[in-house]
């Protein structure tokens, strides 16, 4: 659409044409994107990147020398066994806290609407929630759902703390994996608990043990994934509605140029579902036209996108990377955001346009943007206000700068466990029988960020493709979920993509074979169908032909996911190396003596035909184990992590 190449920059950074032509436009007009602060800051630190510089006390900053030339100790003698460990678990805690700090905010406005206030929201599901307070013990019978919520909440509330033994969905963990957690001392017990015994064990002089230190990392991710990340999943289902496959849209084709634009951004529904409801306020609607707008057309980004998508079919325009990209459309009156994952960047794009940047959550203000506080007792009210904001924005467009650069591509949501049951006459058996049939060799999970440090969404694309090829099943959430939508692979149409048998399954049931499982709060659903698939078989999930994959990873949540998700038995491979290479000790327990105790562990592997390869030859070794058929695979070249240089850091610019 823009007519200029650029030398074919924009080509290198993303695969999508949406993407390129907004590149090209803003390189073209100056505006600063991800890409050029990502080659600004090269080279990056090399101490950072392998996890040997600390700065927890005044004493330092201190590095290790990873050559051993330099100091190999800091000032307070910590090496890099333990400055490693130490980096790695606050990282943890960081991605747990902010997916568990959400799941909180879901929980506290959850409690208000069973206590009569917070009136916007309902119990959109009351099925699930008396199944979810009779799996905590509550009672159920003859009483109403307000008081069967309450006292639902007031359980789940005593999971952040420390009066419980263990998390309450705990109880859905496999018997024989419980028993293991308990031998290694990693049962989750409160959520907060985990995460504050974090930061106090990475203090100066605390846990100067790099393999304790590592252990409570893994019981502070089960604290997010069994805990935080699972109670939002849960309890968002329970408010908002369980989702049930749903047909949408994908990519910056989602915009209208006649309509009044709104961009959701960021990741608790509870914002964006009272803005889409504004939305179709027949008030608010006869506004925009008054003001020469057909409508008003709300969107979603990356994981409020994918809650919207999930549940009320909202088009997607999306993912991590098109946060600054779809501003340069020209096209949004508003970007309304929340937090996590949100650049501070946005704002300074955003002036070069009419769009208004508006913030709401008192814990993620953005310096430039118009706050306006959220207040779930007041959601309805304050969503009208916020979508009068942007419809008043709609006469300052600059209609000769909109440039909408492609058509969308359709795919399909909604793929909760419930709606998977469902589609299996609600019971796992039929997928069972397809694996052991050797039908589906396996089921992957592939989740995670985008990350400028590697081509958009190619990693993603490239993966999913050779496993579905290769008759391996699909789960996908976050932004991963959108590359896929992007690509046409969510669509039944897609199983022509995939290999024979996993086409036959996906044909006969009509589901796409690659099944979008949410957001990333979400990927507790995918533990918790693994659980499913474990008990009803009587193994353990370590035993089941399963593995994760988070391809182009940048956040501290895809760390907190891939420690609940390994530590729950599942071996995930990562694209981007994380910042651990500085301790070969380190390194040498996460890619393998791992496996010895909880029987999964990390690989890292940035080639996407290397890293199928390898999950391929690891599913066929699981499913020998399980005593099923089996195939030989060729064998992949260099696939574990060894120390040394990172890979997966270079500039891609
Ligand atoms: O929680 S996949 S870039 S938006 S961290 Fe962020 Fe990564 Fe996207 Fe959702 Ni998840
Ligand atoms: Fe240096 Fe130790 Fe302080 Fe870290 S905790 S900054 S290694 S003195």
């Amino acid at each position: 659409m823009s007519g200029t190449n650029m030398n074919g920059r924009s080509r290198r950074l993303t695969i999508n044409e949406d993407a390129q032509a907004m590149i090209d436009i803003a390189q073209r007009e100056g505006i600063e994107t991800v890409w050029d602060r990502l080659a600004a800051q090269q080279p990056q630190c090399g101490y950072c990147a392998l996890g040997l510089s600390c700065r927890n006390c005044a004493m330092g900053p201190c590095r290790i020398d990873p050559f051993g030339e330099g100091p190999q100790k800091g000032v307070c003698g910590a090496d890099a066994d333990v400055i490693v460990a130490r980096n790695l678990g606050r990282t943890i805690a960081g991605g747990s806290s902010s997916h568990s700090d959400h799941g909180r905010d879901i929980l506290e406005t959850f409690s208000s609407l069973t206590h009569g206030e917070a009136t916007c929201y309902q119990i959109a599901d009351e099925e699930k929630l008396r199944r979810l307070a009779a799996e905590v013990g509550v009672a159920t019978e003859g009483r109403t759902a307000e008081d069967v919520g309450a006292d639902l909440a007031d359980i789940l509330l005593e999971d952040y703390g420390t009066r419980r033994g263990s998390l309450s969905f705990v109880g859905r963990v496999p018997e024989v994996r419980r028993a293991k957690w308990d031998s290694l001392g990693i049962t989750p017990r409160g959520v907060d608990r985990e995460n504050v015994e974090m930061l106090h064990r990475t203090h100066m002089g605390v846990d100067n043990d790099y393999v304790n230190t590592l252990l409570h990392a893994l019981r502070t991710g089960l604290s997010d994934g069994w805990g935080g990340s699972m109670i939002a999943t849960e309890l968002s289902d329970v408010m908002f509605g369980t989702p049930t496959p749903v047909t949408s849209e994908v990519n910056l084709g989602v915009l209208r140029t006649d309509q009044v634009n709104i961009a959701m951004h960021g990741h608790n529904p509870m914002l964006s579902d009272v803005v889409v409801a504004a939305a179709q306020d027949p008030e608010l609607v006869e506004l925009a036209r008054s003001l020469g707008a057909t409508g008003i057309n709300v969107v979603g980004l990356c994981c409020t996108g994918n809650e919207l998508l999930m549940r009320r079919g909202v088009p997607m325009a999306g993912n991590h990377l098109m946060q600054e990209l779809v501003l340069i459309t020209g096209a949004l009156e508003a970007m309304v955001v929340d937090y996590q994952c949100i650049m501070p960047s946005i704002v300074d794009v955003a002036k070069c346009y009419h769009t208004k940047i508006i913030s709401t959550s008192d814990k993620a203000k953005f310096t430039g943007a118009t706050h306006v506080s959220f207040d779930p007792k007041r959601g309805a009210e304050i969503a009208h206000r916020i979508v009068r904001m942007a419809i008043e924005a709609y006469p300052d467009r600059n209609h000769d700068r909109v440039r909408i650069p492609t058509k969308p591509v359709r795919m399909m949501g909604g793929f909760s466990v419930e709606a998977i049951l469902g589609a299996l006459g609600g019971t796992p058996k039929p997928l069972v029988d397809a694996i052991a049939a050797g039908t589906i060799r396996g089921a992957v999970a592939v989740v995670g960020c985008n990350n400028p440090k590697l081509p958009q969404d190619l990693e993603h694309i490239e993966l999913t493709r050779r496993l579905i090829e290769n008759d391996i099943l699909v789960l996908v959430t976050g932004c991963a979920a959108v590359a896929n939508g992007k690509a046409g692979q969510m669509l039944p149409e897609a199983a022509a993509m995939a290999g024979p048998g996993l086409r036959s399954v996906c044909e006969a049931l009509g589901i796409p074979p690659v099944l979008h499982m949410g957001s990333c709060v979400d990927n507790s659903r995918v533990v918790a169908l693994a659980a499913v698939l474990a008990d009803f078989l009587g193994v353990d999930i370590d035993q089941l032909p399963l593995a994760g994959a988070a391809p182009e990873w940048y956040s501290e949540k895809a760390v907190a996911i891939g420690s609940y998700v390994v530590a729950s038995g599942i071996t995930t491979v990562l694209g981007v190396q994380p910042a651990i290479f500085g301790s070969p000790h380190v390194v040498d327990l996460l890619a393998g003596g791992l496996d010895d105790v909880v029987g999964a562990k990390f690989v890292v592997e940035p080639d996407p035909a290397e890293a199928a390869l390898w999950i391929r030859r690891h599913i066929e070794t699981k499913r020998r184990g399980l005593g099923l058929p089996f195939v030989e695979i060729e064998t992949a070249s260099a696939t574990e992590p060894a120390a040394g240089v990172p890979v997966g850091t270079g500039s891609a610019t």
